[in-house]
Parts: structure tokens; sequence; C-alpha cells
């Protein structure tokens, strides 16, 4: 019998090699053959090109190679971090890449999955932000930049995005409760799992589950789901 798990927002970082180490625990002890693992966007602090990448991340990219030799399914969402990984990434782990808005089923659920980002509207400096970084022709002359000019001009969005942070209320931050009805009225589901917001919870209300992948800080939160049984929302230890 097969099984899905879904997990967000590791922000593996090679200055915290214990966040690799949980993640490569976590395959050791949960994946098999077969399994679908989804990891629902941020699985890097930060990813300034393929070519940089992978040789920064090639721990990561070499166990995610081993889930996929051994017949595990990966399946990864780009995250407001890592939204330049690109098909060298793919091809060097194997793994598929989901689509911004993705919808799968399982056990004849229909579910929306999304990294989150989307979903806060109320961040308007951000959605600002998202819309140009996102655009092909910036991120090609990003690319194009020198490995020392990446790091440089990474290192002021993240500033800018710390000092704009720093001054907005908690709600700002969060999801905004008409783009997520919208969202999944646009897709015609009732249940939607995303991550980013790093507030792991389960919110269920009038026939409607939202479920909040958490970060990887001291714990992490994930979801398991058995074909033919029901899911399961399961906190592990780092
Ligand atoms: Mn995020």
């Amino acid at each position: 019998m097969s099984r899905s798990l879904f997990i967000s927002d590791l922000h593996l970082d090679p200055r915290r090699p214990q966040h690799t180490a949980a993640l490569r625990d976590f395959c050791a002890t949960k994946l098999q053959q077969g399994y679908k693992l989804y990891i629902l966007g941020d699985l890097f602090e930060v990813w300034l090109g393929d070519d940089m990448g992978l040789m920064h991340y090639a721990d990561v990219v070499e166990l995610l190679r081993q889930q996929h030799d051994r017949g595990v399914e990966v399946f990864i969402q780009k995250g407001n971090r890592d939204f330049l990984l690109g098909k060298d990434f793919f091809q060097a782990t194997g793994a598929q890449c989901l689509a911004d808005e993705s919808l799968i089923e399982i056990n004849q659920q229909q579910i929306l999955l999304l990294h989150g980002d989307s979903l806060c509207t109320d961040d308007v400096d951000y959605q600002a932000f998202k819309q140009l970084v996102r655009s092909s022709a910036w991120q090609a002359d990003f690319l194009a930049l020198s490995a020392a000019e990446r790091i440089n001009r990474a290192q002021q969005y993240r500033q800018q995005s710390q000092t704009m942070t720093a001054s907005k209320s908690d709600d700002i931050m969060d999801v905004n409760a008409d783009a997520v009805a919208a969202a999944m009225a646009s897709h015609g589901v009732k249940f939607l799992i995303h991550g980013h917001t790093h507030r792991p919870m389960v919110h269920q209300a009038d026939g409607i589950t939202r479920i909040v992948l958490g970060d990887w800080q001291g714990h992490f939160d994930y979801l398991l789901w058995p074909d033919n049984d029901t899911w399961h929302f399961l906190r592990q230890p780092i």
C-alpha cells in the first residue's frame, strides 16, 4: 500500500546541518519504494541559481537523488526562498516540479497544494516583490550575475524584507481568508495543504479543511496520508 507524505519550509542551510540530518533520517525511516514525498516550498533557505545551488547543496541533491533511485516519487514546489530552482536541479535530483498551484487526488479527495505565499495578499509589498522576481526578464538578469553579485543582492533583499517585516502586524503576515476561499473555489476543492506561514495547524470549518505545515525549528509537522486510509498530522522532533 502506498502513502503520501507532505513537508515544507525546511529552509535547509549548510550552516544548520541538523536540519539536513533530520531530512536524511525522515527519508530513511518514513519513506519506502512507491511512496510519494511532497515538499511544498522553501526546501532551501536560499537558492540563487542551479549552478550555485547544486554545489552548495550537493548533499541534499544526493539525498533526493537516492530517494528517486529507490523508487520514491519526490515532488517539489517552489517557495519564496527557492523560486529559482531550475531544470538542472530537477534533472540532478529526479524530483518532479510541482506547479505553483497543483491539484492531486488521494482516496477520491481532491487536494490543492500551494506554497502559501500567494494567500498572504494583505502583504502588499511582498506581492509586488514576488511579481517582479517571478518575471522571466528579472530572472534572466539575475542569473547572469556573478555568484558574488547574486549573494550580495540576495542579502540586500533579505535585509529590506526583514526591515519591512518588523513593522508589519502578525495578521498581515498570515493568509487572507478571502484569498484562501478564492483559491479553493477556483479549483473547486474543499481540501488545501500549504506551508509558508510557519503556523502549523489543521483548520476545519464548514466542510473545508486547510492544513498548514510547519517549519523545521526544533521539530516539524508533517502530513501522512496512506492510500485507503485517512490522513494523520504528525510531529517529529529534530
Ligand atoms: Mn515561504
